[in-house]
């Protein structure tokens, strides 16, 4: 009988599909319903060093062509890292999926003074969001832009992180995301997250003459951007020993397959949430034992890579 258990940084996921971060935006609110829906691991919101009001409404847009993708541009509203910490704790404690805190900042240092306020909770990992698209008129360019900054990030974290993984989102709004996933391995991350949103990309509402989002423009996921996550993904498998989460646009069983194909070991399920539910998690998860089972493998993770040995 096929098994669906992932073991991804030393750590159990009871299947591949998790809950990336950003989809839920509150802790626990959504994130709790995707694990009832059966997601096999969560990553929570990124958290700032201070509480953020976000960006002006409206943050999230399903537009584009029914169905075929999203805009947000949330602006990483939230409680900051000191709330979020208390709110954390019993989460992570009661949930049986392992969890993932994802942090964001532009500066190594509050990296590092994030990393410090987590550990007594005990994260199963910390990503380290180097690719928020929405905040640069606020803060500049994000860390993950250039390959220099994105291991000082990477290296301070590992200092005081402990025996906890660190992983590195990274954007694909570059010229060379191998490049930036290669610097970071050598600076220590565990693991890599890949892709972020897509853009800034913009839609204008033609009845009201004006953009459609509070911001202006906003990072864009969905099913059209998977052929850009899938083409990351394999080129971070190829330049990386270090394993993947794989996420961009799955929306559906060959999705998942075709991800783990090009190099994803976990894989990240987002935006269709918005239009499907969080069952979603549930009907992946059937539908990828179904595909293993009858393509008689013993463990998904045997789909890992395996395009890069058919060239
Ligand atoms: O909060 C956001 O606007 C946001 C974040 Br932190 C991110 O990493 N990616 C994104 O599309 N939106």
């Amino acid at each position: 009988m096929a098994d669906l258990t992932t073991i991804f940084c030393g750590i159990s996921f009871p299947h591949p599909l998790i809950l990336p971060s950003g989809i839920a935006q509150t802790i626990p609110g959504e994130h709790e319903v995707a694990i009832r829906m059966g997601a096999g691991g969560i990553t929570t919101k990124s958290l700032t060093m201070k509480p953020r009001v976000g960006n002006p409404p409206p943050r999230l847009i399903k537009v584009i062509h029914e169905g075929m993708g999203v805009m947000n541009s949330v602006g990483l509203k939230g409680p900051g890292i000191d709330e979020g910490a208390k709110l954390l704790s019993p989460f992570i404690q009661n949930s049986p999926v392992p969890v993932i805190v994802s942090i964001f900042s532009t500066t190594v240092s509050d990296f590092a003074e994030m990393t410090k306020k987590l550990i007594p909770v005990h994260p199963h990992a910390i990503e380290l969001n180097l690719s928020c698209p929405n905040v640069d008129s606020e803060f500049g360019k994000p860390l993950g832009m250039g390959v220099q900054s994105s291991a000082a990030a990477v290296e301070a974290v590992k200092k005081i992180s402990g025996g906890v993984p660190v992983l590195a989102k990274l954007t694909p709004n570059i010229p060379d995301i191998a490049g930036v996933a290669k610097a970071c391995e050598s600076a220590g991350a565990d693991g890599i997250v890949a892709i972020n949103t897509v853009g800034p990309g913009m839609c204008i509402d033609i009845e009201t003459k004006k953009p459609k989002l509070g911001a202006k423009m906003g990072g864009v996921s969905g099913k059209i951007i998977k052929p850009i996550a899938v083409r990351c993904v394999w080129e971070i498998f190829e330049a990386v020993k270090i394993p993947i989460i794989g996420m961009g646009g799955v929306s559906s069983v060959e999705d998942v397959v075709e991800m783990m194909m090009a190099g994803a070991t976990l894989v990240g399920v987002g935006s269709i949430t918005y239009y499907k539910g969080m069952k979603v998690f549930g009907e992946l998860r059937d539908g990828l034992l179904k595909y293993v089972t009858e393509h008689h493998l013993k463990s998904p993770k045997e789909l890992v890579g395996v395009a890069h040995e058919n060239l």
